[in-house]
This record gives C-alpha cells, sequence and structure tokens, in this order.
C-alpha cells in the first residue's frame, strides 16, 4: 500500500472566519488528514514541523483536544483524546494474558500505550522499541502528559530501533504480551501488518501470553482491517477484533484486534488486574470491553465467516 495521507493546512471555514472578524480573535487554520475524499481535521496550528529519517513529524496545537502528533500527515495522538485509543490497546491485554511480567511495545513512541502498561503493577519490565527518535523526542517535549510516568518509570526501557528486527531477533517466548502501536500500513510501519512479523510476534509469547495490535478503520480501511484480523487467526489460531471510536482518525470508527495461541483469554479481563486500573480509566472498563468485542458490524461478521 503506497502513502494514503495528504496535508491540508490553513483552510479557513466560514464558522471560523466569521468570528475572526474582531481584530483581537486569531484566525486558527484547519489541520486535516485528508483520505478518500474525506478530511478529518481540527482547528488548530502547526507548532513544529520537521522531516526525520522515516517521516515527516508534526506537532499541532489544537483549540479542543490540545496539543496534536502527525506523522506524514496522519493523526495519531492528541493530549485531550489520547486515552480512547491507549486504554483499548492495553487493557484487553494486560488484563487477559495469564502473566504480565515483561512486556513488549513495538512503536507508540508518543509514550500512552507504555503509560497504559505500566499502570499494571504486576508489569516487572517493558521494552518498548520506536524507530524514530524525532517522535519520541517531541513527543516528551510538547506532549508530556502522554508518555506521563512512563519516561521515569525504573521497568520502562526504551531503545530507537527497528521493531520489525527487535521482533525477529528475540528469544522465543520472551515476552507476556506483545503489543504494536505503530501507525498504518505505509511508510515505516508498513511491515507490522505481514504474515512474518506476526510469526516473530507468535514465537516471542510465552504460552498463556497476548498479542494487540491496532487494526485500523473498518469503515476508512476495510481491506486492510479484514485482511489483519483473517491473518491474525492464521498465525495465532485465536484473533478477534474490538471496536472503538478514536474521533480524529478517519471515520472516527477504529479497531484493536487481539490474539492468543491457547484460546480467547484477552476477552475475560482477570478481576483483581482490573479492579488496578479500571478507577484511573476513562474509557476501559470490563463492561465497555465486552461490549467492544461483541459490536463486531455485520460485514465483517460475514466476511470473517466466509474467510
Ligand atoms: N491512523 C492512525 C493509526 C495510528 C495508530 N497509532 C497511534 C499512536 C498512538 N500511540
Amino acid at each position: 500500500m503506497g502513502r494514503r495521507c495528504a496535508w491540508l493546512e490553513g483552510v479557513t471555514p466560514p464558522s471560523v472566519s466569521d468570528t475572526a472578524a474582531s481584530d483581537s480573535a486569531p484566525t486558527p487554520g484547519w489541520v486535516d488528514e485528508a483520505f478518500d475524499g474525506v478530511r478529518y481535521g481540527l482547528a488548530g496550528k502547526v507548532i513544529a514541523e520537521q522531516q526525520s529519517a522515516f517521516q515527516r513529524v508534526t506537532i499541532i496545537e489544537s483549540e479542543r483536544y490540545g496539543k496534536g502528533l502527525l506523522l506524514d500527515g496522519c493523526w495519531m495522538t492528541a493530549e485531550r483524546q489520547e486515552r480512547h485509543y491507549h486504554e483499548a490497546i492495553v487493557h484487553p491485554a494486560l488484563c487477559g494474558a495469564e502473566r504480565i511480567e515483561r512486556v513488549l511495545v513495538i512503536g507508540g513512541g508518543d509514550g500512552g500505550t507504555a503509560r497504559e502498561c505500566l499502570r499494571h503493577p504486576g508489569v516487572q519490565h517493558l521494552d518498548m522499541v520506536e524507530i524514530d527518535g524525532l517522535v519520541v523526542e517531541w513527543s516528551r517535549q510538547h506532549l508530556p502528559s502522554i508518555g506521563g510516568a512512563a519516561w521515569g518509570d525504573p521497568r520502562f526501557q526504551l531503545t530507537v530501533g527497528d521493531g520489525i528486527a527487535w521482533a525477529a531477533n528475540a528469544t522465543d517466548a520472551s515476552y507476556d504480551v506483545v503489543i504494536v502501536d505503530g501507525s498504518d500500513p505505509a511508510g515505516p510501519a508498513e511491515g507490522l501488518f505481514n504474515r512474518a512479523f506476526f510469526a516473530h510476534c507468535r514465537r516471542i509469547l510465552r504460552p498463556g501470553g497476548v498479542f494487540a495490535t491496532q487494526s485500523e478503520s473498518p469503515e476508512a480501511f476495510r481491506q486492510v482491517h479484514l485482511d489483519t484480523v483473517r491473518l491474525l487467526r492464521e498465525v495465532f489460531g485465536h484473533a478477534e477484533p474490538m471496536y472503538g471510536w478514536v474521533p480524529m482518525y478517519p471515520s472516527g470508527w477504529w479497531s484493536w484486534t487481539f490474539a492468543a495461541v491457547d484460546g480467547p483469554r484477552y476477552r475475560q479481563p482477570r478481576p483483581e488486574r482490573a479492579a488496578a486500573v479500571a478507577d484511573g480509566c476513562e474509557i476501559w472498563s470490563p463492561r465497555w470491553q465486552q461490549g467492544a468485542f461483541e459490536a463486531v458490524p455485520a460485514f465483517v461478521e460475514r466476511a470473517l465467516a466466509g474467510a
């Protein structure tokens, strides 16, 4: 799949230019991810932008959701919307795995996934392997609340490097949970959606382990979504998508897919683990999770049944 995002800014909708009639009101622009004839945008302005060795990294200040991060013009996260995504990708895996001593996060350079993992007291060591050092540096500088306590947690080990190579070189059965918090399957994240990579993720999971990945939008990226779920079922034996919302992402309707070898253990949160984190969550709860796994759209159910 080629690059899919276009970049638009400085487009001022009528409602904004009307209110900007007074001299004191600044005229914000719009920062949009454009995909397939639709734009997903926030009113705000770019405060930092640079081409790294891997991608264009952009930090914006938005009116509604605080500071945000885009990679190659695609929305990744924002200060006041990140919990929809990070709680969803982490807690079904961390509450369902048999053990959670050793966790691997591939990608996740803004720190939000690591932060949610490290809220689980049973995690003893977390490796985070992010390919782009600029994403980490700017997330720490501009979006410090997203990584929060993770950046200084003694259990947290950051490696700036290739997560695909990390998985390929890791010892068999060396992690209890593997979470892939990558961007869309284009550019540096393309290799995070293929069979060889998923097979290594299965190999490095301990018995009773759980794998999790973001699996795109069932509306905006239907084929990628279906292909990802199918492939994970083939590789792991058990894999199920879970559906929620990340309003700034294309269509707002998003999915995460969880996989395990010994059964769908990601479906049933262990009560003591859930109790340790639920009060601090904005979106996730065992009840929300149950509904989110059940909310499989009919077309997905049909497509997967015919797989
Ligand atoms: N289309 C956006 C997919 C982004 C998935 N990763 C987001 C990074 C948040 N930690």
